[in-house]
């Protein structure tokens, strides 16, 4: 079929896209045009890097059910570089205006960026679970195929996470004809096996309860237990896993839904001391919680406090193995982290924390950029550990010293171990799972131990549905707004009458909605500020 022909075929004019804090996302219906074009920025990133592996997810993780979305895989497992966005928006919206705009603003790019477009490209697509998804598919293919040398290696159905380690093993592997999505689980419980065996770990500590939220997760996670055996099959337990009915996903349950109503999902049966988690609709992020034993009360284990376990652990084998004043160990948070969370990393913990603004693609390049091993986690759940070139040499040159000391041997094998138990490509519910539930094992901790190490201070995130949220405009990452003009003069006025609170308020780039956080001494401040904040919000908005 000709360029046009496709064009006819799969787009649509009138809506108008912008690349998001984690793609293009929007209601189903409007997707198919901006599949297309994704397809066409993905074939050009890969000419553009020489061919390289280039990964399209199509997904709206957290959103809806009727939502979807898609997002661009770097061949290293990043998201996007930030530069390309524009590309991809201005190729979004001139195929929503018309074929000519499509296709004059396609050949200036081509001659910007000096493409030659006879090249082989390379991309790997997959999918989440969402009906809409094999629709948008067909779509995004036929964007790919308006060029003459493609190789589209399918993936199907796959956690975001997964297509990023894919992506990344293809660009990497010596034999990419062999990497395939088993090549996921065979990385990750063979490293699981090894760490435990490593610290004689025959039982977990607690039993977890895995909230999959109906999502493409719940098939995915079912595959590794099955593959780790029987201390995994023993103690884990996944439930929503309803991934058919595609109107459940995010549905009651996943992580987005406890973190914000901060409560058990649906279908959970909390029971005293065991643990809970809950994945997000793609499984690239998770949060844990408990009830306790004497009050019956549910407790949050979030991505801050995923930071500080992984932070501590890290941090204690790297003194035992000597290798603290070596080696840069930093953590990344963004204007969501509990005040509690920072204080405790810095002034207990000592070690440095660095704030970005929301998006795993900043809290990424922040953590790259600064430490050897830098800790990024958002309080909703997402985020990983980047260990350095410098990390890997030098655990690797003092490993082969380290004969005779069994101690700073093991110390050294655990980082090794725990650099590859972690997807260091993107924040992976999966991977983060594993890291969490075995240094708890290391540790032998309960839930309680692991939620005792600080208190949260009582918060509230809520989201605030305005006409246009493209006038929140925020600076200091994203903890004070620029406009509408006069609001953050009234927010500071009413922080000021909550002793110990903080209130930011930013637009969401991933619903079209204006989310107001809250933070103060009890949790009836924290929600009193936050719809205080949140009818400000209303009112300029
Ligand atoms: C995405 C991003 C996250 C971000 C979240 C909410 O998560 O990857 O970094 O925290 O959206 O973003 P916003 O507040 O701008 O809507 P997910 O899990 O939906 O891919």
């Amino acid at each position: 079929m000709s360029f046009r022909d496709l064009y006819e075929q799969y787009c649509k004019q009138g809506h108008a896209y912008t690349y998001g804090t984690a793609g293009f996302r929007a209601h189903n219906s409007v997707l198919d045009t901006v599949m297309f074009t994704t397809g066409i920025v993905a074939v050009l990133r890969s000419i553009y890097l020489k061919s390289k592996f280039v990964g399209v997810m199509i997904t709206a993780s957290h959103n809806p059910p009727e939502d979807n979305g898609v997002k661009v895989v770097e061949p290293y497992g990043e998201m996007l570089v930030q530069n390309w966005e524009p590309i991809a928006t201005k190729l979004a919206n001139a195929a929503s205006s018309s074929f000519t705009q499509l296709e004059s603003t396609l050949q200036s790019i081509i001659a910007e960026l000096n493409i030659d477009t006879t090249q082989l490209a390379n991309i790997t697509v997959a999918r989440d679970s969402r009906e809409s998804g094999p629709r948008l598919l067909a779509a995004l293919k036929a964007g790919i195929s308006v060029f003459p040398a493609v190789k589209i290696i399918d993936f199907e159905l796959l956690t975001t996470p997964q297509l990023h380690f894919l992506v990344y093993s293809l660009n990497t592997s010596s034999q990419p004809s062999q990497v395939r999505d088993s090549t996921y689980y065979d990385h990750f419980v063979s490293i699981w096996n090894q760490l435990t065996q490593l610290y004689e770990v025959t039982e977990l500590p607690f039993h977890l309860t895995i909230d999959c939220a109906n999502g493409i997760g719940a098939d995915k996670v079912k595959q590794l237990i099955s593959q780790a055996g029987h201390m995994l099959e023993n103690s884990l337990t996944a439930v929503n896993g309803e991934t058919k009915t595609f109107q459940l996903l995010n549905e009651s349950c996943g992580a987005d839904f406890v973190k914000t109503n901060q409560t058990f999902p649906a279908n959970c049966n909390p029971k005293p001391s065991q643990l809970y988690c809950s994945f997000d609709g793609d499984a690239d992020r998770v949060v844990f919680y408990y009830v306790d034993g004497k009050e019956n009360k549910f407790h949050l284990l979030d991505g801050d406090k995923i930071a500080t376990l992984l932070a501590k652990l890290i941090a204690d084998l790297l003194r035992d193995c000597g290798l603290s004043d070596t080696l840069k160990l930093g953590v990344v948070q963004t204007a969501y982290a509990n005040g509690s969370s920072t204080k405790y990393i810095t002034d207990k913990l000592k070690i440095p924390v660095s704030c970005t603004k929301t998006g795993v693609k900043h809290l990424h390049h922040e953590a790259v950029s600064r430490y050897d091993i830098g800790i990024y986690f958002e309080a909703n759940g997402h985020g990983t550990v980047i260990f350095s070139r410098e990390f890997l040499e030098t655990v690797d040159s003092r490993l082969q010293e380290t004969s005779g000391n069994e101690q700073q041997y093991k110390s050294l094998l655990s980082l090794k171990l725990l650099s590859q138990l972690i997807n260091q490509t993107v924040g992976d519910a999966i991977s983060d799972m594993l890291a969490v539930i075995a240094t708890l094992s290391i540790f032998n901790l309960k839930p309680e131990d692991w939620d005792g190490c600080y208190q949260d201070l009582p918060n509230r995130l809520t989201k605030v549905i305005v006409p246009d949220r493209s006038v929140f405009v925020s600076t200091n990452a994203e903890r004070q707004l620029l406009s509408p003009e006069g609001l953050q003069a009234k927010i500071d006025l009413l922080v000021t009458q909550f002793p110990n609170s903080r209130s930011f308020v930013r637009a969401s780039g991933t619903e079209d909605a204006v989310r107001v956080y809250a933070e103060a001494e009890t949790t009836e401040s924290a929600i009193e500020l936050a719809t205080k904040v949140g009818e400000l919000v209303k009112l300029f908005g």
